[in-house]
């Protein structure tokens, strides 16, 4: 088959999406199984958080997904009798947190809770308090984790550090604890209460990499800045020990900048992976592709907190054209495609159809961001920026879902 000239006919229009933009006639029934066929097919990197209650888990989910917008008391669920998960963003998750309850609490078999875990990709994170040292109700369980999966990645946040400081002492800046010599340079309490806690764990078995991260999530009006302390410093050691690029995933990187952006971006991410994953499935295919981005759009206007109706509707797409970026999409395509195929052991058309959609729904996201955003403010909506947002975005989008392939996941999620 010669590769380039069944393209076109992998390549979208915005009919499709148009008429169930404009008609809101979506099958919910018929788009949620389609969304559960792309999570089938698309495997979830799972975040296991384990730590006694109050420890800071919550407050961890809450870093990570970086927005305060996401309403993450209501959406756990119950996965195992002591753990429930958190699918985020809900809808088109890209990560899912996996909350173990009552930890320390009463006598917890992690049995059923390893169980469950054992056919999801994996990283486990624990967490301490920093100046409570009885946490062998923790460190137990991690020894018994990394005694069934000795390859496990394990990352363990040392939360609430200022708990140990002197009264009315900031933190210690620069974060010091990337430099050998950082027990020196913090207050002796914490200081003290950090290493015996590294001590009660001691060295795990297994060979899977571990780490530790002190952290401090605070409040504003707690007065201490940062109240991030350390959160760089626990992505990079997510980002060390696991092949799942979750920064990208999630946003955290530096050029998803604003609240509404940086809220936007996961929804975005979790959706052009779920085009990807239907586009290529023989029994749905393309033809579920408009209603995951029309559901995105939804989704959009509703964190940007612009009515999404007809006139914007129509707006929005005048703006972005017909066929916009296809031919680039199309050339995008075509160069990437012999890098693409040994990734893969699907057909070209199923790798076009794919990648297409994918990118598409990314590119849309993006462009839809711009759009409401500049609704939100009243700002003029300028079409050529609109477009080269969109286009900018099928290159980045094609790259995403690149490495989605490549570094692969482990192992599949089928919730
Ligand atoms: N200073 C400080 N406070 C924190 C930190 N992490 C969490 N907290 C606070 O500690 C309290 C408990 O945090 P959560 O994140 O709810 O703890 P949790 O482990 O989810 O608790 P359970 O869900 O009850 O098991 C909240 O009031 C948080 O604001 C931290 O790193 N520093
Ligand atoms: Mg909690």
């Amino acid at each position: 088959m010669n590769p380039f000239s069944s393209l076109k006919n992998w390549l979208p229009d915005f009919t499709d999406l148009r008429r169930l933009l404009l008609n809101p006639s979506v099958d919910d029934q018929a788009l949620e199984a389609t969304l559960a066929a792309a999570r089938q097919r698309q495997p979830l990197p799972v975040i296991w958080l384990l730590g006694k209650t109050q420890a800071g888990k919550t407050a961890i989910v809450q870093a990570l997904t970086g927005s305060p917008l996401a309403e993450i008391g209501t959406g756990f669920r119950p996965c195992t009798r002591t753990a429930r998960f958190y699918d985020y963003p809900e809808d088109a998750p890209v990560v899912r947190f996996l909350d173990t309850r009552g930890l320390g609490e009463r006598a917890y078999d992690p049995d059923e809770d390893i169980q469950y875990c054992e056919s999801q990709a994996h990283l486990v994170l624990g967490v301490m308090k920093a100046m409570d040292l009885a946490q062998e109700p923790v460190t137990c369980v991690l020894r018994q984790v990394r005694a069934r999966h000795p390859t496990w990645p394990v990352v363990i946040a040392q939360t609430g550090l200022n708990e140990g400081y002197p009264p009315g002492q900031g933190h210690v800046l620069p974060y010091p604890f990337d430099q050998d010599d950082w027990p020196s340079r913090l207050p002796a309490d914490l200081s003290r209460a950090l290493v015996a806690q590294r001590a009660t764990l001691g060295t795990l078995p297994g060979s899977g990499p571990s780490r530790w991260v002190p952290i401090d999530l605070t409040q504003p009006e707690d007065g201490l800045e940062p109240t991030d302390y350390g959160l760089a410093a626990l992505w990079a050691a997510i980002g060390a020990v696991t092949a799942d690029d979750l920064r990208a995933r999630l946003g955290a990187d530096a050029d998803v900048h604003d609240l509404f952006a940086r809220t936007a971006h996961p929804h975005i991410v979790g959706h052009a992976l779920a085009a990807a994953a239907v586009g290529a499935l023989p029994a749905v295919g393309l033809a579920g592709v408009p209603a995951i981005q029309a559901k995105l759009l939804h989704s959009l206007a509703a964190i940007y907190q612009v009515p999404w109706k007809g006139r914007q509707i129509a707006e929005f797409l005048g703006f972005l054209g017909t066929g916009i970026g296809i031919a680039y999409l199309a050339r995008l395509l075509g160069r990437e495609l012999f890098k693409l195929v040994p990734y893969l052991g699907q057909s070209l058309g199923a790798v076009y159809a794919a990648t297409a959609s994918g990118a598409v729904t990314f590119a849309l996201g993006k462009a839809a961001c711009y759009y409401l955003r500049a609704v939100r403010l009243g700002e003029r909506i300028d079409a050529t920026t609109l477009r080269a947002i969109y286009t900018h975005a099928l290159t980045s989008g094609v790259a995403m879902l690149q490495s989605e392939r490549r570094e692969g996941l482990p192992d599949q999620v089928t919730p």
